[in-house]
């Protein structure tokens, strides 16, 4: 069976974005592959994080991974930073990374362009973690939204690298992309990704926002004046982004949205999505909670780990042993 592995970062309320473009592919893929999936926390604390919003962003997110669907008995779920090994390997790849490739990664060249100054090592690093989560499992998919693809790339060249150096010792992993809903888009600012750390809550639906604050979200979405429901990304990025929502909730194509819009208003169209949005979140909500509840989340992550565990150890002997690090 093929590996797949990919993680979120609890970095905030995780967004439609993040369940659209990430959390929804896992979970189809998990009857298909051989599934480890984690909760980022190393990556998060790149930038500076309130250790208790932190904790709680945690269990929200295992939590929302479970109630969105994925079945701890067929995918391996857990804390990156309970198993060693990622921050092990991250170092080893960090010295097979050069610096010319990590700064033109996207998101610290935007930090820069945005002239932030308080950039911290990690954030300018966190490539070569990623590629070392990535290889750590052998991990022959990585499903994410479009923003990722550029580091399942980058992990690809290090692969190589270190293959070539040291002999065949990582899988390149390709990264996977959903067709529809690899990048949500704010829907106050439809040109730019829909975020969890974004500022302004306008523009983002939280998976645990109030389903009510989400419809009204969704109603007051920037559109354009055109006034056809029509997937003209370039002219009605806004109008876009709603169809794209519509399509991924509701399991229709984007086409038949389209028609049975025809000759239909955006007020109309707006109140459809927003009523998808709506049922999506209580559904999800009601399970998440009584998720949260219970302790299961306690369960799930210590099995978890005991499982990456043992996968991750194994392959960091071999990697040692390549590199001259395991003496015996
Ligand atoms: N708007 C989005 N549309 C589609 N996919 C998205 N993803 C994130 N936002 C969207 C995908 O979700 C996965 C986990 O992302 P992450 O939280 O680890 O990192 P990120 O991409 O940096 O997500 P955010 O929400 O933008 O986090 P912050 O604000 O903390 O930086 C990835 O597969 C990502 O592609």
């Amino acid at each position: 069976m093929k590996r797949c592995l990919s993680g979120i970062k609890p970095t905030g309320m995780l967004t439609l974005g993040n369940y659209i473009g990430a959390i929804r592919q896992f979970v189809t893929l998990q009857d298909e592959y051989e599934m480890f999936i984690f909760i980022a926390n190393l990556h998060a604390i790149t930038v500076a994080q309130d250790p208790k919003e932190l904790k709680t962003n945690t269990k929200n997110l295992i939590a929302l991974y479970l109630a969105c669907g994925l079945d701890p008995e067929k995918v391996t779920l857990f804390l990156q930073s309970d198993v060693k090994e990622h921050a092990e390997l991250g170092w080893i790849l960090t010295c097979h990374s050069y610096m010319g490739e990590l700064s033109r990664m996207t998101q610290y060249k935007d930090k820069i362009a945005k002239g932030e100054t308080n950039i911290t090592a990690g954030l300018f690093t966190y490539p070569a973690l990623m590629a070392g989560d990535i290889i750590l499992y052998d991990a022959d998919v990585v499903p994410v939204g479009i923003d990722q693809k550029q580091h399942v790339e980058l992990c690809r060249d290090i692969v190589e690298r270190f293959n070539n150096a040291h002999g065949d010792t990582f899988t390149s992993p390709q990264p996977m992309t959903p067709k529809v809903g690899a990048k949500i888009m704010d829907l106050q600012d439809p040109t730019k990704k829909m975020s969890k750390s974004e500022d302004n809550p306008k523009g983002t639906i939280a998976l645990l926002d109030e389903p009510s604050v989400a419809r009204k979200k969704i109603k007051s979405a920037i559109t354009d004046s055109i006034g056809i429901v029509q997937y003209d990304i370039e002219n009605q990025p806004g109008i876009a982004n709603l169809l794209t929502i519509h399509s991924c909730l509701s399991g229709q194509s984007i086409e038949d949205i389209v028609q049975q819009f025809e000759g239909k208003g955006y007020g109309d169209f707006k109140g459809v999505v927003a009523q998808g949005v709506f049922d999506f979140l209580t559904d999800l909500q009601a399970k998440h909670n009584e998720i949260l509840t219970s302790k299961i989340i306690e369960k799930t992550l210590e099995e978890g780990a005991a499982k990456a565990t043992l996968v991750a150890r194994n392959k960091m002997y071999k990697v040692k042993k390549k590199l001259g690090l395991q003496v015996f």
